[in-house]
C-alpha cells in the first residue's frame, strides 16, 4: 500500500510539474519514467485515417475471398487532425508488466500460459483483458491508445499506404503466420523490436501481438466521428483491436484493419497492448529550465 501511494503522489507530482511546450520543443523521444519505456513523440497534424475505395478494391483483386462488407468499416478515408502525443515505441513486455504487478498488488495474470506464447521478459504480455491495460496505463501515469492515434502512429508518417512502411508485407517487415528470413517465430511472439521500426521510429505496429485500444467499436464511428481527436466513448459490446498477431494472414496486418474483442477477455496469447502520452493533457513532464524530470530524478532524454 505503501508503495502504491508512493506511486499516486508521484504521478501527481508529474502532473503538476507540466508546462505548454511548442511543438518545436518537445524531444523527440523520452523515456516514460514509471515503466522505463521509451516513447515516440507524434506531432500534431492531419493524417489520411481509413481505406480508399481504390484501395479496397487493390486488397479485394489481390484476395477475391475477402467480403468487401468486411472491409466497409474502415470507411470513408478521411483526415483526421491529432494533437501532439507520445506513443510507446514497444509493445508492454512480460518485464514491465511484472514491474506493474509488483509494484500495485494487481491481480496476477495466468503467468504459465504467458509464458508458452511470451517465453523471455522481452517478449510482449499477452493474456491481459482491455481493463487489465488500462490499470497499467493508469499506473504508468499514461493512457491506453485512442483508435485514431493507434493509426495514425501506425502509419509512420506516409499517406495512404497499406502497412506502416509501404504496399508491401515481407518476412523481413513482422512477425505474422509462419516462418521465413527475418521472422523465425512460428507459434509464438517475437521479442518486441525484432524487425525494423517505421518512419516514426516505433516496433511491432504490424504484427506480434494484436494492440487493446481505448474506443468501443462502432463499424460506423467513421461516418460521423468528429474531424479533431476522435474517441469513441459510447459503450457497444466490443473494444476496438488493431495492428494483427503472430497467427494472422498479412491481410491483417495492415495499418487500417480494425478488430473487435470483449473487454473483460483475458485469455488470448495473442493480445497485448501499449500507451500514450497526451501532451494536451498535460502528461508530459517539465521542469521551468526545460529538463525532463520527476520525483524519481531527471528522465533521461534521448535526441533522434
Ligand atoms: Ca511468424
Ligand atoms: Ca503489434
Amino acid at each position: 500500500m505503501k508503495i502504491f501511494t508512493f506511486f499516486l503522489c508521484a504521478i501527481f507530482m508529474f502532473g503538476s510539474m507540466l508546462k505548454s511546450f511548442g511543438a518545436e520543443a518537445l524531444p523527440q523521444t523520452i523515456i516514460s519514467p514509471i515503466d522505463g519505456v521509451p516513447m515516440a513523440l507524434i506531432p500534431a497534424s492531419e493524417f489520411l485515417r481509413g481505406t480508399t475505395q481504390a484501395q479496397l478494391d487493390g486488397i479485394l483483386r489481390i484476395d477475391p475471398s475477402l467480403e468487401s462488407e468486411s472491409l466497409e468499416d474502415e470507411q470513408p478515408a478521411r483526415w483526421i487532425y491529432l494533437d501532439d502525443y507520445y506513443i510507446d515505441k514497444y509493445e508492454v513486455t512480460v518485464r514491465r508488466y511484472r514491474k506493474f504487478i509488483g509494484a500495485t498488488g494487481y491481480p496476477e495474470p495466468d503467468w504459465v500460459s504467458i509464458r508458452y506464447f511470451s517465453p523471455t521478459d522481452n517478449h510482449p504480455v499477452t493474456y491481459v483483458s482491455w481493463e487489465d491495460a488500462v490499470a497499467y496505463a493508469e499506473w504508468a501515469g499514461k493512457s491506453l491508445v485512442t483508435e485514431a492515434q493507434w493509426e495514425k502512429a501506425a502509419r509512420g508518417g506516409l499517406e495512404g499506404k497499406l502497412y506502416p512502411w509501404g504496399d508491401e508485407l515481407t518476412r523481413e517487415d513482422a512477425n505474422y503466420l509462419g516462418v521465413e528470413g527475418r521472422d523465425k517465430w512460428d507459434l509464438t511472439t517475437s521479442p518486441v523490436g525484432s524487425f525494423p521500426p517505421n518512419g516514426y521510429d516505433i516496433y511491432d505496429m504490424a504484427g506480434n501481438v494484436l494492440e487493446w485500444i481505448l474506443d468501443w467499436y462502432d463499424a460506423d464511428y467513421y461516418q460521423y466521428c468528429p474531424k479533431e481527436n476522435p474517441v469513441n466513448l459510447t459503450p457497444t459490446r466490443f473494444r476496438v483491436m488493431r495492428g494483427g498477431a503472430w497467427c494472422f494472414e498479412d491481410e491483417g496486418l495492415r495499418c487500417a484493419s480494425r478488430f473487435i474483442e470483449n473487454p473483460l477477455f483475458r485469455g488470448a496469447d495473442r493480445e497485448g497492448f501499449r500507451c500514450v502520452l497526451n501532451v494536451s493533457q498535460g502528461s508530459v513532464p517539465v521542469e521551468p529550465t526545460g529538463r525532463l524530470a520527476t520525483t524519481w530524478g531527471t528522465i533521461k532524454k534521448v535526441r533522434n
